[in-house]
């Protein structure tokens, strides 16, 4: 075991049970509509429902199975909600108290029902008809000296119909600014597999997983974040399959999980174990773990040919000795030390990965929100491809999404830096002169914002200045464009910190019924398996105000561009007609409309599963960097002499992102707060502190800048020494805007360099 001061945490149920189906009625009859969202639920993930707004896992193959779990049933229950944000609630609060008030409070005020306009003079927003909201907005836009000065974000719920829009909307207007939350999330993942395999997306289905005979699991918590995974990992591990985490919290859920649809795990209160080996690395040591393991392959290969898939390496891969060598090059104390697991430990990794046959590496934030993300998103593939593990029936790489539908996003052109294909052939099928030059992401966004390069921004869904980092540079951010603009379901942060003229526009939520001149319209979206589909929300709109999203990119694309160039409110009357441009622009979306008929939709195929190279040598491409000089503690050590940490910030189990459900974070055994810090004992005692102490967190950095929370409560807990832990976004004030992954500008996350104080 690695140097943590204990073992278990506070929860001792297995993960799901009892304990979830009590939390999912808890948070129905808190909604004030349960009848709505139940109705919801019972279409969730099925054919001819929805898609779960909450997370990307693949839906179930069982046809007739229900299909969602306790934090979808939250994410649901809080859309179908009864309170409302309506023109009198404004009335009552002013801009500048809504700023007082937190995330939690901000978000359960309920629905927006009608577009606001705040016109920098008074202190509240005021109503405004929907075309004078698109007014502004054209002439905001039309005023710009250069259509670079808009920018375009984007949170990765939208469909795949209203993403097609919003980014042919940027691009015709003349720009590639589509800063957006995958900047924030799985960009290391794309980048890193584009590299090295020439596609950036995972290479398994939902079948894989049912062959698989092990299954990796880094940097990632399905228990809160993707609790239908569970479900798929238990089939798996109860057909003997190898189930291995790797994470440097002892997460529940990964542990053990009683599945509320096994009649027998619930009413004799068991579960399944899920993990049996579990590995507790240090923050930013699962580089230096791989690099451990590929040692050992290397050293083994040296006796047993078997050990590596030569046939695989010599026929399918690019760079292979390169890579031996790094790995030669790599010394075991700088391995040890980096990842803080012992030898031995490096070496069961090892002989349960090389014991099995066809392995499933699974990854979330834990191994992209680094500064060696990119590196270490390669290093995993590195040592898939070493064992043949690309391409093979139950076998892959499964970066695991987070928003519903945030891969789809990207497939549509949502992306600062678009392919020069995409951008051809949307010059083949219009006549608009397609914009070339990269566009801003999302940290390089604010920094425009704050030089004054960019004026205008949009936001299609997300909470831009509540998941940004470095919180008061980001506010400053905001503050100076000229108009920023929410398309959103629910209040929230970024409604209250504005430009100097803000303007609300509500829109349907993915279970609500979507009514155009032609009919009732579908949606579609991409999930974490590739996986195209259909979605259909079953309730009645929350007000009759409102409008969908891409009634509204259509109508401020009209307002700012005329309909010359594509007719705009014809493609919103009909989704069916949007789907055709995305047939005729993108590979693999031939026959759309007639091809999401189909049940469960239809898979995009991945070059890489078929063992086809995009890459520049046409060969799956080892990467060959070094593992890091030094990592963030060590960085921030030589500039203080204060005792330094290594923060992550994470979700509690009542989260969605920068949506607060509640106080609680069940598995880990805190109630009612969320202003805490998990530390070890040993560093507690270290800094002579004690269990339940406040204390003041600042970042340690040479910019002169002071970053600092206080008033947080120190919870004794099994983490890996000189590591520490905290709830996002309560601490994104901690988050250099500067301190973010190399060649991908994701801000690092997981691994900030801090201090704490006692107050
Ligand atoms: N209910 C719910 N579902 C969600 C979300 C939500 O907020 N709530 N968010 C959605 C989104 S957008 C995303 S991106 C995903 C996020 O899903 P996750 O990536 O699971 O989210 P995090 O809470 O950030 O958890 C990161 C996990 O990685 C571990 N970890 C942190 N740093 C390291 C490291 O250096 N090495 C290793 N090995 N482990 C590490 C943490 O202990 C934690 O278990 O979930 C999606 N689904
Ligand atoms: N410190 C820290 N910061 C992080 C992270 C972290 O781990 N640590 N994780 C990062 C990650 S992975 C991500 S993905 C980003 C998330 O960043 P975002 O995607 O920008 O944030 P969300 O909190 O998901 O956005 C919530 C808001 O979306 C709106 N909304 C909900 N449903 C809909 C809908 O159907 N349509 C529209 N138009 N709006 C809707 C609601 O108004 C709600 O308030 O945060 C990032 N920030
Ligand atoms: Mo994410």
């Amino acid at each position: 075991m690695s140097k943590s001061s204990k073992n278990d945490p506070a929860y001792s149920s297995p993960a799901g049970g009892w304990g979830a189906l009590r939390s999912s009625a808890k948070h129905l009859i808190q909604s004030e509509n349960a009848a709505k969202s139940v109705k919801a639920l019972l279409r969730a993930n099925q054919p001819g429902g929805f898609d779960c707004p909450g997370c990307a896992w693949g839906d179930s193959t069982t046809a007739g199975k229900v299909d969602f779990c306790e934090n979808g049933v939250k994410a649901i229950a809080w859309e179908a909600t009864s309170k409302r944000v309506d023109s009198s609630f404004f009335r009552q609060y002013s801009i500048t108290e809504l700023q007082q008030w937190d995330d939690h409070s901000l978000e359960k005020s309920g629905r927006l029902t009608e577009p606001m306009y705040y016109d920098g003079e008074n202190d509240h927003y005021q109503p405004i008809s929907w075309q004078e909201a698109f007014k502004v907005i054209g002439l905001s836009l039309q005023q710009l000296s250069s259509p670079n000065e808009a920018l375009f974000y984007t949170s990765g719920r939208a469909s795949n119909e209203v993403a097609y829009l919003y980014q042919l909307f940027g691009r015709v207007l003349g720009t590639n600014n589509f800063p957006d939350c995958s900047n924030m999330c799985h960009e290391a993942s794309g980048i890193g597999m584009t590299k090295s395999l020439g596609i950036g997306k995972g290479t398994v289905t939902m079948d894989d997983f049912s062959e698989a005979d092990a299954i990796f699991v880094f940097g990632q918590n399905p228990g809160t974040n993707h609790p239908r995974m569970l479900g798929t990992l238990r089939e798996a591990s109860k057909r003997g399959a190898k189930i291995v985490s790797i994470n440097n919290l002892k997460e529940r859920g990964l542990q053990k999980f009683s599945d509320p649809q096994s009649p027998k795990e619930m009413i004799f209160l068991t579960g399944t174990t899920i993990s049996k080996y579990y590995f507790t690395p240090r923050l930013g040591g699962d580089m230096a773990l791989l690099r451990g393991v590929a040692k050992c392959l290397f050293e083994r290969f040296e006796q047993d040919k078997s050990v590596l898939d030569t046939d695989f390496i010599n026929e399918h891969c690019h760079g292979f000795a390169d890579y031996q060598r790094s790995v030669a090059a790599s010394d075991w104390d700088k391995i040890l030390d980096q990842c803080s697991l012992t030898r031995e430990e490096i070496e069961q990794i090892a002989t349960i990965y090389a014991s099995s046959e066809k392995v499933i590496f699974t990854w979330a934030m834990g191994i992209t929100q680094h500064r060696h993300s990119v590196a270490t998103v390669r290093e995993l593939v590195n040592v898939l491809m070493l064992r043949g593990n690309i391409g093979k029936t139950g076998a892959g790489a499964c970066p695991v999404r987070g928003h519903s539908n945030v891969q789809g996003n990207r497939t549509m052109g949502i992306n600062e830096k678009p392919s020069m294909d995409f951008l051809d052939s949307l010059e083949k099928r219009y006549t608009f002169t397609v914009p070339r030059d990269a566009g801003f992401n999302t940290v390089e966004s604010i920094h425009a914002m704050l030089e004054g390069k960019a004026k205008v921004f949009i936001a299609l869904g997300g909470n831009f200045s509540a998941a940004t980092p470095d919180t008061k540079r980001t506010h400053q951010a905001l503050k100076k464009c000229d108009l920023t603009v929410q398309i959103s379901t629910k209040l929230n942060r970024s409604h209250v910190i504005t430009g100097k003229r803000a303007l609300i526009l509500p829109c349907l939520g993915r279970t609500e019924i979507d009514r155009q001149t032609s009919g009732e319209q579908c949606i579609t979206v991409e999930d974490s398996m590739s996986m195209v589909h259909a979605s259909t929300g079953p309730n009645e709109p929350a007000s009759a105000k409102l409008r969908s999203e891409t009634a509204i990119v259509a109508g401020m694309a009209m307002a700012s561009l005329g309909d010359k160039t594509v007719d705009w409110n014809k493609l919103a009357s009909n989704y069916a007609l949007i789907r055709e441009e995305i047939s005729a622009v993108l590979p693999g979306f031939e026959n759309y409309n007639s091809r999401i008929k189909a049940g469960k939709g239809f898979y995009l195929q991945n070059p890489a599963a078929l063992r086809q190279w995009r890459t520049p040598e046409q060969k799956a491409t080892f990467s060959t960097a070094n593992l890091p000089a030094q990592l963030a503690h060590e960085r921030a050590q030589a500039i203080t002499q204060k005792t330094v940490l290594t923060l992550q910030t994470m979700r509690s189990h009542d989260q969605y992102n920068t949506t607060i459900y509640g106080m609680d974070d069940r598995y880990r055994g805190v109630y009612g707060e969320r202003n805490v810090i998990f530390m070890n004992e040993e560093d507690i005692s270290k800094q002579a502190l004690k269990n339940g102490d406040y204390v003041k967190i600042t970042t340690v950095s040479n910019d002169n800048i002071e970053r600092s929370v206080s008033n947080f409560k120190i919870i004794e807990y099994a983490i890996p020494l000189g590591c520490v832990a905290a709830y996002y976004p309560e601490t994104n004030p901690l988050v250099p805007l500067e301190s973010i992954a190399d060649d991908c500008g994701t801000p690092t996350y997981k691994s900030i360099a801090v201090s704490i104080e006692k107050i």
